[in-house]
């Protein structure tokens, strides 16, 4: 394990494993059944999510798909596979084992206890973040709605249905947190949750990146990859909450995450792999017309989705982000391991900023910046995956490598929203961004010639030509293991 110099080792995890009642309608560790208001409240909201989750969930008819479903929570085993109907997925509320003694670990009220219930003043901001958050769950599941009927492999369309199952249960996480701490304000926002929607022009999500369409597979491995990432980050700093459900709630989410990045870095790398099988044989670059997605194609795509996750982070001086810490709604990542006093109202850090057509560093309050520190811990991560599917370049032989643009490239947030930035971090000015961008970011035809090979195969064990097969399967599964079985007879 590697020890990170400044923040130390990491903690031992402790305490018991908590059972997941599914004797319960909602299956839940909170109780549930004793508190018949909330109880009520949530049974109502069910159906509409269920209606939701027909409408705009998963497309494509299946019979039943080999899932994960959490079963308890605590440090060991904590999650059951077996094939069943995606709609009648046990989706439940399950918070991360409590500590009584927890106390704020940052901000003004650091060193009292955590907080079980919302305090007025930092009613409007919390439920704010919890919104946003909730948000962004129904929505990548909206974006990935017609992505079966082009799988690559029944193992791919099971891992995309996993990840939508799970974004379903992270909405669940956060409409609870809504019930039972907001009141009738907190309903109505839980409604709100299931009415806005991917893209639309009226009534959008309300991040970014979140109204983007999925195109094809390698665009959701992108997103897998750098989206689910930001996710990582953004509820890693809430499970730092001093309002302890909100911690609890996300450590918990936390756990399922991991398998999305795993999805999205293990189907980029395989994505590459067969690019640099063709180029290797080739003896020069892989084209569509060899029924590979073209390294610079695939570059393209990593520029697009890595630049609107970058956005997600906000603006890089934040008074909200500063805010939030001070009055202790949401840390820094891994806040209880910095070597600092957790107050930050003295420090101060650089940030990056452009002045005269150049990109110049000024000493900004650490307060104002939180989004930035944030950001960076996000990019550093982000980087390890680059490498990773840079080693099967050069296991190919191959001099080509991938990388991450410019941290100003392609922004529509913060510092670098109305310059040009290219992928190499020189400043350019609007007219050369307009004559170079179809070089940076996929173009029509390139998401066009993308999409015409993601032909679907259905067969176990079976692959598309443009993505490798994975080394291994789902817990302990064979890679040709009956992952999905379909709503139509005769296929797969
Ligand atoms: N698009 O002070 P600023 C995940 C708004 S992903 C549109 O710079 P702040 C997942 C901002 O809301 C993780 N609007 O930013 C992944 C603010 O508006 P108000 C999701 C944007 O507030 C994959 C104004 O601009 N969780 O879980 O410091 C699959 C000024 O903003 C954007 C969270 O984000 C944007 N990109 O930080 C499934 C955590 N950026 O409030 C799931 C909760 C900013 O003035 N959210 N704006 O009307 C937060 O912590 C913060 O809201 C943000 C923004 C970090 C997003």
């Amino acid at each position: 394990m590697t020890v990170d110099d400044r923040t130390g080792p990491a903690p031992v995890p402790s305490g018991p494993l908590s059972k997941i009642d599914y004797s319960e309608r909602i299956p839940n560790n909170v109780n549930l059944a004793d508190d018949r208001r909330l109880q009520r409240a949530l049974e109502g909201w069910q159906p509409k999510f269920l209606d939701w989750w027909k409408e705009l969930g998963p497309a494509l008819p299946t019979k039943d798909v080999y899932l994960r479903t959490a079963i308890a929570v605590g440090r060991d085993g904590w999650a059951h596979f077996d094939h069943v109907p995606m709609e009648e997925y046990r989706w439940g509320i399950f918070l991360a084992e409590a500590d009584p003694d927890r106390t704020v670990s940052f901000g003004k009220h650091k060193g009292q206890p955590a907080w079980q219930e919302v305090p007025g003043e930092h009613r409007a901001d919390l439920m704010r973040l919890i919104v946003v958050q909730g948000d962004t769950e129904p929505a990548s599941v909206e974006q990935q709605r017609v992505l079966g009927a082009t799988a690559p492999s029944i193992y791919d369309m099971r891992n995309l249905f996993q990840v939508n199952v799970e974004e379903g249960r992270h909405l669940w996480a956060m409409v609870y947190l809504l019930h039972a701490y907001f009141g009738r304000e907190g309903r109505e926002e839980a409604e709100q949750l299931l009415k806005r929607n991917s893209g639309d022009i009226d009534s959008p999500r309300i991040l970014g990146a979140f109204n983007e369409e999925t195109t094809d597979w390698l665009q959701f491995f992108m997103f897998t990859y750098f989206t689910d990432r930001d996710g990582k980050y953004q509820l890693g700093t809430l499970k730092e909450s001093a309002f302890d459900p909100l911690a609890r709630t996300c450590e918990f989410m936390l756990k399922e995450e991991a398998h999305h990045m795993f999805v999205g870095t293990t189907g980029v790398q395989r994505t590459v792999e067969r690019t640099a099988e063709v180029m290797k044989a080739k003896g020069g670059d892989a084209t569509f017309e060899d029924g590979v997605i073209p390294l610079d194609v695939i570059q393209k795509y990593l520029n697009f989705q890595f630049s609107v996750s970058m956005d997600l982070f906000g603006s890089e001086q934040s008074t909200n982000a500063g805010n939030y810490y001070s009055s202790g709604l949401k840390g820094r990542w891994q806040e209880t391991r910095r070597k600092d006093d957790h107050v930050l109202l003295e420090d101060t850090r650089e940030m990056n900023y452009i002045e005269d057509g150049e990109i110049k560093q000024k000493t900004v309050p650490m307060l104002s910046a939180l989004n930035l520190d944030l950001r960076d811990e996000y990019v550093a991560d982000c980087a390890n995956g680059v490498r990773r599917w840079n080693q099967e370049l050069e296991d190919a032989g191959l001099d080509e490598r991938l990388f991450l643009p410019h941290e100003g490239f392609n922004r529509r947030v913060g510092a670098y929203s109305t310059h040009h930035v290219s992928p190499e971090g020189e400043v350019i000015d609007a007219a050369t961004w307009d004559s170079k961008h179809t070089d940076w970011l996929p173009t029509a035809a390139d998401r066009q010639a993308v999409a015409d090979l993601m032909v679907p195969v259905y067969e176990y064990g079976k692959f598309a030509d443009w993505i490798a097969a994975p080394k291994t399967g789902i817990n302990d599964q064979p890679v040709e293991f009956d992952y999905v079985h379909l709503a139509e007879e005769g296929v797969a």
